[in-house]
C-alpha cells in the first residue's frame, strides 16, 4: 500500500490525542490518529473527574462545550476533612474562579461524536504501531489495521499514547531522563448509582487512610479509598467498601448513601515527568510525558494543557513561525513541574503512610497540623484555591 500522508500523525486516541487532532482541524490542519483499542474500549474507560476552569474555557471555545454546559456540575469550592470535622475552601470566593465536574468519559464522548461528525480519520484496533525516522524531518508511522500494513508520511509524530505507550520509549536512552516518585498506597475506586451524599467534593484524610467522595451526575456517585498498592479488589466486597467509606467519611449529623456499586477497580499512584516532550520530530503530550497522582485532579487539565500549547505551536509552524515549537517542551514541562508539587502536596497532606497507622504517630499529627493550617489560614486557601481551579501561566 502507498503511504498516506498527513501533517501530523498522532499516536493514541484517549483525550489529549482526540483533542489535539480536533484543535488542529479547528486551525485547518489535518491528522490521523492511530489508536490500538476499540472505540468501544476508549469510550468505557472511567478516569478523571474534574476539569479546571481553564480547560472549560478551552474545551468551549473549541466547540466542545454543548453538553458540558448542561451536563457539566460547577463547583465552587470543596471540603477538607480531618479529624471527623468537615471544612470548606470556597475557591469562587477567595480568588473568583471555580471548577467543573465532568467525567473524561464524557470528553471523550463528545470528542468522539465530533470527530465521527466531521468525518475524522482515526485508525482503533491498530496493531504492531511503529514510530520512524523521529530524528529526520520525513518521520512515519506504521501499522496494521484490519489485516493491512499501513504507513503514514507525516511531518511531524505527536504520542498521546498515555504512560505505557511506544513513543516516549523511541527517544534514545541518551537524550532523556526520568523522573520518577512512587507512594505506598494505591486508589481503590468505585462507581454507584446513588445520589451524591454532597453537594461539592469532600477530601478526608482519617486514621484508617485517605478517602473521597465525588460524582459523574446527580444520580451516579463517584468514591474513592486507599488502599495497599498490593491489595486485590477481589479482598474489597461490596459491604467492605461501604464499611470503610462510611468510616472514613463519617462525621456528625451526616449520612453517606449507599448504592448499588457498577464498577471498581484499584489505581496504583505515581509521579512520573519526562526531562523532554521533544525530540526530533516527536512531540509527548498528556500522560506519554508526565502522571501525577489523581489527588490534585491534574492529570487530564495536564493533557488539555500540552494539546493547548503544542496545537498553538505547530498552527505557528505552518505559518512560517517556530519559535513556540522550539520552546514546546521547555514551556509544558515548566508548568508541569508546578502541577508536580501541587500533586504531591495534596497526596502527601491527605494519605496515610504504611508503618504510620497509628494515630499518634509523627506524620499524621503533622498531616493534621497542615490542614488545620490550610483550613484556618486565608492565604494557605488562596495558594491551594489557585492550584486547584488551574495555574494561568
Ligand atoms: P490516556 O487516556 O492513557 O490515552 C492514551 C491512549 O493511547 C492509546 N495507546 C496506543 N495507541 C496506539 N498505539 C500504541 N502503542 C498505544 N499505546 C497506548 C491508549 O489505548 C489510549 O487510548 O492518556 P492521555 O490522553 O494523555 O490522557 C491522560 C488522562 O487519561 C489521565 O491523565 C487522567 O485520567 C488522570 N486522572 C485525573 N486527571 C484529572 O485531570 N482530574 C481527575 O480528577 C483525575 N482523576 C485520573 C483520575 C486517573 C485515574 N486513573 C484510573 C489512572 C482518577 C483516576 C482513578
Ligand atoms: C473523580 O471524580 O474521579 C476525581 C475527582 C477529584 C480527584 C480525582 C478524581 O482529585
Amino acid at each position: 500500500m502507498s503511504p498516506e500522508t498527513t501533517p501530523v500523525a498522532i499516536i493514541g486516541a484517549g483525550p489529549a490525542g482526540l483533542l489535539l487532532s480536533w484543535a488542529l482541524r479547528d486551525a485547518g490542519i489535518n491528522s490521523i490518529v492511530v489508536e490500538n483499542r476499540s472505540q468501544e474500549y476508549v469510550l468505557a474507560r472511567i478516569r478523571a473527574g474534574v476539569l479546571e476552569q481553564g480547560s472549560v474555557e478551552y474545551l468551549t471555545r473549541l466547540g466542545l462545550g454543548d453538553r458540558l454546559k448542561v451536563e457539566g456540575m460547577e463547583h465552587d469550592g470543596i471540603y477538607l476533612q480531618y479529624g471527623g470535622e468537615r471544612h470548606r475552601v470556597d475557591f469562587n470566593d477567595l480568588i473568583g474562579r471555580t471548577v467543573t465536574v465532568y467525567g473524561q468519559q464524557q470528553v471523550v464522548k463528545d470528542l468522539v461524536a465530533a470527530h465521527e461528525g466531521a468525518g475524522s480519520t482515526i485508525y482503533y484496533e491498530a496493531t504492531d504501531v511503529a514510530v520512524h525516522d523521529l530524528e529526520s524531518a520525513t518521520p512515519s508511522v506504521t501499522f496494521v489495521y484490519d489485516g493491512e500494513q499501513h504507513t503514514l508520511a507525516a511531518d511531524f509524530v505527536v504520542g498521546a499514547d498515555g504512560f505505557h505507550g511506544i513513543c516516549r520509549a523511541s527517544i534514545p536512552a541518551s537524550a532523556l531522563t526520568l523522573f520518577d516518585r512512587s507512594y505506598p498506597f494505591a486508589w481503590l475506586g468505585i462507581l454507584a448509582d446513588v445520589a451524591p451524599s454532597t453537594d461539592e467534593l469532600i477530601y478526608a484524610l482519617h486514621e484508617d487512610g485517605f478517602a473521597m467522595h465525588s460524582m459523574r451526575s446527580p444520580e451516579v456517585s463517584r468514591l474513592y479509598l486507599q488502599v495497599d498498592p498490593g491489595d486485590d479488589i477481589a479482598n474489597w466486597s461490596d459491604e467492605r467498601i461501604w464499611q470503610a467509606l462510611q468510616t472514613r467519611l463519617g462525621v456528625a449529623g451526616w449520612t453517606l448513601a449507599e448504592g448499588a456499586i457498577t464498577d471498581k477497580s484499584i489505581t496504583p499512584m505515581r509521579s512520573f515527568v519526562a526531562s523532554t516532550l521533544a525530540h526530533g520530530s516527536l512531540f509527548l503530550v498528556g500522560d506519554a510525558g508526565h502522571i501525577v497522582p489523581p489527588t490534585g485532579a491534574k492529570g487530564l487539565n495536564s493533557a488539555i494543557s500540552d494539546v493547548t500549547q503544542l496545537a498553538e505551536a505547530l498552527t505557528a509552524h505552518y505559518k512560517n513561525d517556530d519559535a513556540l515549537l522550539g520552546r514546546y517542551s521547555e514551556t509544558a514541562l515548566a508548568r508541569q513541574w508546578r502541577v508536580q508539587q501541587f500533586s504531591r502536596w495534596m497526596t502527601d497532606m491527605l494519605h496515610r503512610s504504611p508503618g504510620d497507622l497509628q494515630s499518634d504517630r509523627f506524620d499524621y499529627r503533622s498531616q493534621v497540623g497542615q490542614l488545620d493550617y490550610v483550613t484556618h489560614s486565608a492565604f494557605a486557601q488562596r495558594m491551594l484555591a489557585e492550584q486547584y481551579t488551574g495555574l494561568r501561566l
